[in-house]
């Protein structure tokens, strides 16, 4: 087959370092990139076969998110927007580690086995980040796709790749599969939201915005003038001078607990920061005192929560609201949503796909990773039951407003997957309605002092993980170890889980006083033990 012809001849162009093995982890393949140009060649032969497969259009994202610069990563979004599937991510590995010369015979049982008709079309949008092998990598992925159908958006956030993929495959229902086209839907509904809010000051219309110096600060810039001043925006960290996640960016603000370089906040000044693909965002403020305080994803789950919970009572709307998390949510957040707010909570393991996959379960399913990956979902009743008593006249005025609001809120969100622009607008037009500033939202609860680190060991695949990866099973005597350390502190609580993202195997410790540093201090010397290393 003429195909498959092409195949070998271009798979010579994009060889595969003989012996290199990689996984496809938390979110795709991630690595340096010096290591990924084959991977991204197999990986737009694999995102064709899908498309042929699903007869949809099926997306490619080259980026490597919150990595440093230097690595690179690409993950492959399934038709509504989603991750891919879990089976295909087993053919993702299997195809990116065969040998050169085995590479045919992959792609063929791949083909067999899903019984794929190769005279099927096929559509593929490419997106990438601003990193600096994004371009050549990108061009990989293309090489792969061939002349099969792809479209290549160049640079997009991740979120708006998923969200394009999603509107394309639902004829347009979802909005325009364009950026221009998401620009329009989200700010449409920003305004609709903020509209009637009286007497909205531009203190309260500004925010701090630190972009990572990555795609998400290209891509708010852009949005800005949808927003119509309804937002004013300060923006650090563009991307014109500095280096990608580097002191800067939502993981380094989460897992540092510090403001990141080159943000100039005054005292109570609201700020947040996106991640290296814009697809996570924590918020944060400096006290009077110069205090820094954090709003991770858990305070913005709290926050999205409540708020839809007080709009469904006003809306007399019988829907069932639950939050997804993970073992990184702070214990003070979960007993917060389970004994005040009184909502179901469910934990998964770490990863996206995870999250969404749970909320799928609820009317309303609101899900953020503590890091600052989340958004909301609605089930199609749920969308179907506020539109109707949005749109019912004979409803009174208050039940309308709610229903309205819903409605709206509804249109901000990127429901594919976790958007820090669409979570910012929400979060931005959450306080306005309810008239909160950000101190008042970070009252709501107070969290558990906590730590988190990253630790460099031999082999972290020894680790193997139970409990929605808060309890390991091997290697035998881990978790005792785990156990007898965490037993010294007061509402204490821990766990060790290898990264699937990165190299390293990520430590997590909690306590009520700062004494959760010495805890995991502990355990990143249980970490170089002999059990481990
Ligand atoms: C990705 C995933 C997230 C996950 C994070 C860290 O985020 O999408 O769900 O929390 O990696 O995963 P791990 O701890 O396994 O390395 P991003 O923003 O880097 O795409």
């Amino acid at each position: 087959m003429a195909q498959f012809e092409e195949v070998s001849q271009k798979s010579a162009v994009h060889p595969k370092p003989v012996g290199l093995v990689l996984q496809y982890g938390t979110a795709g393949f991630r690595t340096n990139s010096k290591q990924l140009d084959h991977v991204m060649f197999r990986m737009g032969l694999l995102a064709t076969l899908r498309s042929k497969k699903t007869k949809a259009t099926i997306g490619v994202m080259v980026t490597a998110s919150h990595n440093p610069e230097e690595d690179n990563g690409v993950k492959l979004v399934d038709p509504m927007g989603e991750m891919v599937t879990p089976a295909w991510e087993v053919y993702a590995t299997q195809l990116a580690n065969a040998e050169q010369e085995e590479l045919l015979t992959a792609l063929k049982d791949v083909i067999e086995r899903e019984a794929i008709s190769m005279a099927q079309e096929a559509s593929v949008f490419v997106g990438k980040d601003t990193r600096p092998s994004s371009d050549s990598l990108s061009q990989a992925v293309l090489d792969g796709v061939h002349a099969l159908g792809g479209h290549n958006y160049g640079l997009v956030t991740t979120p708006q790749l998923h969200y394009m993929v999603c509107c394309q495959n639902t004829q347009g229902r979802y909005g325009e599969a364009t950026v221009k086209g998401y620009y329009r839907k989200l700010s449409q509904a920003f305004i609709q939201l903020t509209k009637n809010v009286p007497n909205r000051t531009d203190d309260q219309k500004a925010l701090l915005v630190d972009g990572a110096n990555g795609i998400g600060a290209l891509k708010v810039c852009e949005m800005e003038t949808y927003l119509k001043n309804e937002l004013q925006l300060s923006l650090f960290n563009d991307g014109s001078s500095g280096k990608l996640n580097h002191l800067c960016g939502a993981d380094y603000v989460k897992v540092q607990q510090r403001a990141p370089k080159g943000v100039e906040m005054t005292a109570g000044e609201r700020c947040c920061s996106y991640d290296g693909d814009a697809d996570r965002i924590v918020y944060y403020y400096s006290g009077s005192a110069g205090r820094f305080h954090l709003l991770d994803g858990d305070k913005i789950a709290t926050l999205i929560s409540t708020y839809l919970k007080e709009l469904l009572t006003q809306a007399g709307l019988d829907l069932q609201i639950a939050v997804v998390q993970t073992a990184y949510a702070n214990g003070s957040s979960t007993q917060y949503l389970e004994d005040t707010m009184k909502v179901i909570v469910r934990c998964t393991k770490t990863g996206v796909k995870h999250l969404h996959h749970a909320a799928q379960e609820f009317d309303i399913g609101v899900y953020f990773e503590a890091n600052g990956h989340g958004t909301v979902l609605f089930s199609k009743a749920a969308e179907e039951k506020i539109q109707k008593l949005a749109q019912d006249s004979n409803t009174n005025d208050e039940r309308r407003r709610a229903a309205l609001l819903l409605q709206n809120t509804v249109n901000l969100i990127n429901q594919t997957v976790g958007d820090a622009i669409s979570d910012m607008l929400l979060i931005e037009a959450v306080l306005a309605i309810r008239g909160m500033t950000v101190q008042q939202w970070d009252a709501i609860y107070t969290d558990l002092p906590n730590r988190q680190l990253k630790v460099k060991v031999a082999d972290r695949r020894v680790i193997d993980t139970t409990d929605a990866e808060r309890r390991t099973v091997s290697p035998a005597g881990l978790q005792e170890a785990i156990d007898s350390r965490v037993k010294k502190y007061r509402r204490a609580r821990s766990f060790v889980r290898p990264s699937g993202t990165e190299d390293v195997v990520r430590v997590y410790a909690e306590a009520d006083t700062q004494l959760a540093w010495q805890c995991t201090a502990s355990l990143e010397d249980l970490m170089k033990n002999p059990l481990i290393s």
